[in-house]
């Protein structure tokens, strides 16, 4: 079948996991927006629940809207199956629940989403699951860092919101000496720079409310993996916690999806951009973005990443306050969290995104009181400059 192929990724945002023929030739796929699904006799309904015959039974099982967002993923990735959730970090708990149980250890990178971060705690607190961070620099630091129960090593690349990377290759070859899962939340680069299980890893994350929706009117998640772990994670998280996406939002996805390619050519580009004019700005103290030659993971993003991305982060030579006056002061740029969208954003991760990390494990982890973070959108650069230009001109 056509869809089934192995094609390039700019044709399986459109196509992949969707055949218009078994769907009276729509061209687009249909919305099954029911909760759920009805059996031809009692036998039938036996049978649907016993899994001699395949077929949807209710939408927290199976929804068929759903199930094509989850092959299109899937393939656009290059792993064995995919499966959806009501939220990024429904997704990264489903994981790490299935995945986890009390007296395990798992090893994360140095920097994480704050949500993430509250989660580690939440599984530390009230299940005995304990993490350590580690810098992922070189295989020794990550081997010191590895316990006899550690269960599985996660990472963010690029990390939100210090944009520093890990090389993949590298943690991948530990962790398989070691017999450990690398789960990756892709959530930055999106598989369309991106693809961690070309790179041997095991399970990729997205929070699909990012790059994957792209326009702002979603909250989702997504994992890929192996058939049989996708299926377990079906089975057991995801049934039985329930976090699942409703059929609208992954239609949405599926409409988001098929621009991915042309929408990420545009946000990488303009970013470029956006950071080389940065860095020569004299308010700037220090930028962190994977593009720029003088970046300590310039030569990470060159082996594994296609473009370094649509988020910038820099520090500015003054105060937390002045950060606030920078960002009161612009006009087009929206002041808000999340990333990804049409919108150029900006946040300031302190107090924002990263307000749960207490302030040292913060400053451990780079986020300074003086760090901003940009989501550049698909505006024209001249005009993102322009006001990005006047606003940090302010205190010069
Ligand atoms: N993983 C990463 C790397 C994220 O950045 C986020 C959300 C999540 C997971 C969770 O996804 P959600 O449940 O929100 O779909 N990051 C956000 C951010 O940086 N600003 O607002 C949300």
């Amino acid at each position: 079948m056509m869809n089934k192929e192995s094609k390039r990724i700019d044709t399986q945002v459109i196509h992949g996991g969707y055949d218009s023929q078994e769907h009276y030739g729509s061209l687009t796929p249909p919305l099954y927006q029911s909760s759920t699904f009805t059996f031809s006799t009692a036998e039938q309904g036996e049978r649907r629940f016993a899994g001699g015959e395949e077929g949807y039974i209710y939408s927290r099982l199976g929804n068929p809207t759903v199930k094509a967002l989850e092959e299109r993923i899937a393939l656009i990735e290059g792993a064995e199956a995919g499966l959806a959730f009501g939220s990024g970090m429904a997704a990264v708990s489903a994981v790490l629940f299935a995945l986890l149980k009390s007296g395990d250890h798992l090893l994360c990178s140095k920097g994480i989403y704050g949500c993430t971060f509250g989660l580690l705690q939440l599984m530390k607190d009230k299940f005995n699951i304990e993490h350590d961070f580690s810098e992922m620099n070189t295989e020794e630091e990550i081997n010191k860092r590895i316990h006899p129960n550690t269960k599985l090593i996660y990472v963010e690349t690029p990390i939100n919101p210090t944009m520093k990377l890990i090389d993949l290759q590298m943690v991948v070859k530990v962790a398989k000496e070691r017999n450990i899962s690398v789960i990756v939340d892709n959530t930055f680069s999106s598989p369309y720079l991106q693809q961690p299980i070309l790179l041997g890893c095991d399970v990729v994350i997205h929070s699909a409310t990012k790059y994957i929706g792209g326009h702002g009117d979603v909250i989702a998640g997504l994992v890929v993996g192996k058939s049989d772990f996708i299926s377990e994670l079906a089975m057991t998280t995801k049934k039985d916690i329930g976090g699942i996406i409703s059929p609208f939002d992954a239609w949405l996805l599926l409409r988001g999806l098929k621009t991915l390619p042309i929408r990420m050519e545009r946000h990488c580009s303009n970013a470029s951009i956006i950071a080389k004019l940065l860095k020569d700005h004299p308010t700037i103290e220090h930028l962190y973005f994977p593009g720029d030659p003088d970046s300590p993971d310039y030569s990470i993003m060159q082996k594994q990443m296609k473009h370094p991305g649509g988020l910038i982060s820099f520090t500015i030579n003054g105060t937390k306050e002045d950060a606030q006056r920078i960002i009161n002061q612009l006009r087009l740029i929206k002041i808000a969290v999340s990333l990804g969208d049409a919108e150029t954003l900006i946040q300031h991760p302190a107090t924002m995104t990263h307000s749960v990390v207490p302030a040292d494990v913060r400053e451990l982890m780079g986020i300074h009181d003086n760090l901003l973070r940009l989501s550049i959108g698909l505006e024209a650069w001249e005009d993102i400059w322009e006001d990005l230009n006047q606003a940090l001109n302010l205190i010069k």
